[in-house]
């Protein structure tokens, strides 16, 4: 069955389904299903929309059903460290630190009367692939990196988390944290000494989210930023070390996790990022996926 991949979701229960039906999937118990497709959810369900526990209700419904596969996002994974306790009893596997708390508030506060349903669905987060590839395809919530993702089919042999959570997650000090990081979390680039650029909040930044499917060798720090940098830096030629990127003749890889902005399109012909931003007034986007070998932008549909 061909696949419709859906970005991230953010707790917007409305666009979801609204992009369900747009796709022609009907009611069909908790959620939804097509006659002849499935869908595939590239994580970040929760966190900053209205409705988390919503589209929880549906995304789960449609796994368990059939009527749809789901790999794990930031926030699902941030959740599952920030609700388990440290091995010494002392805090929390992800610090209840203030900002920590504010990505997760809006969902703390959907559920704050029925914990029992949040511990539920914590539990089926972790049983939620990290990745996911298919003979034509690969789906990832940020970035599919080799490397990562042998490190990972190494020690996970079915590409959940291990259960218990081993408390190295809680920082990025072992090869196999550091691995699970880079794909729920994506790359970053560090500038160059001296240099630095203001992101669109206007916090000042020394590292950038690089496009990991793009060749650095001979690119400018511009043509490697997901989001753009300053004036200083858009000419800047790359001198780090770091070549290893995800070459034209990969398998196609669905994602999300970029906050894009704007009509929704492709980066590549094998490369599609889903995260069109729904939770800052953007929009839910889909691919529908028939096997091309050439990815078409007229197949993303946006709600
Ligand atoms: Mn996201």
């Amino acid at each position: 069955m061909p696949y419709d991949f859906i970005g991230d979701i953010h707790g917007h229960a409305d666009a979801l389904e609204q992009l369900l039906r747009r796709l022609d999937y009907r009611p069909d118990g908790d959620g939804y299903r097509h006659p002849a497709r499935r869908a595939f959810f590239v994580g970040d369900f929760i966190d900053r929309g209205p409705d988390s526990p919503g589209v929880l209700r549906t995304v789960r419904a449609m796994v368990e059903s059939g009527a749809a596969r789901a790999v794990m996002g930031n926030h699902e994974y941030n959740a599952i460290l920030y609700h388990t306790p440290r091995p010494d009893g002392n805090g929390y596997l992800r610090p209840h630190s203030a900002k920590n708390h504010a990505q997760h508030a809006a969902t703390l506060e959907q559920f704050r009367d029925r914990p029992a349903e949040l511990a539920d669905y914590l539990r089926w987060f972790r049983t939620l692939p990290l990745y996911y590839e298919e003979t034509d395809f690969r789906a990832v919530h940020a970035c599919w990196h080799p490397l990562s993702i042998g490190r990972l089919r190494e020690r996970l042999p079915d590409d959940r988390l291990p259960d218990p959570v081993p408390p190295e997650l809680e920082a990025l000090e072992t090869p196999f944290a550091r691995a699970i990081d880079r794909v729920l979390k994506g790359p970053e680039f560090d500038l160059p000494h001296g240099h630095s650029f203001l992101d669109k909040d206007g916090h000042r930044r020394l590292a950038l989210r690089n496009k990991w499917w793009r060749d650095p060798r001979g690119a400018t720090y511009g043509d490697l930023s997901v989001h753009g940098t300053g004036p200083e830096l858009e000419s800047l030629l790359y001198t780090g070390e770091d070549t290893d990127y995800y070459g034209v003749t990969e398998k196609h890889v669905f994602f999300g996790h970029y906050w894009l902005r704007g009509t929704p399109t492709l980066f590549r012909h094998n490369v599609c990022c889903l995260d069109y931003s729904v939770a800052r007034d953007g929009q839910l986007v889909a691919y529908r996926f028939d096997g091309e070998k050439e990815l078409e932008v007229n197949k993303l549909v946006a709600v």
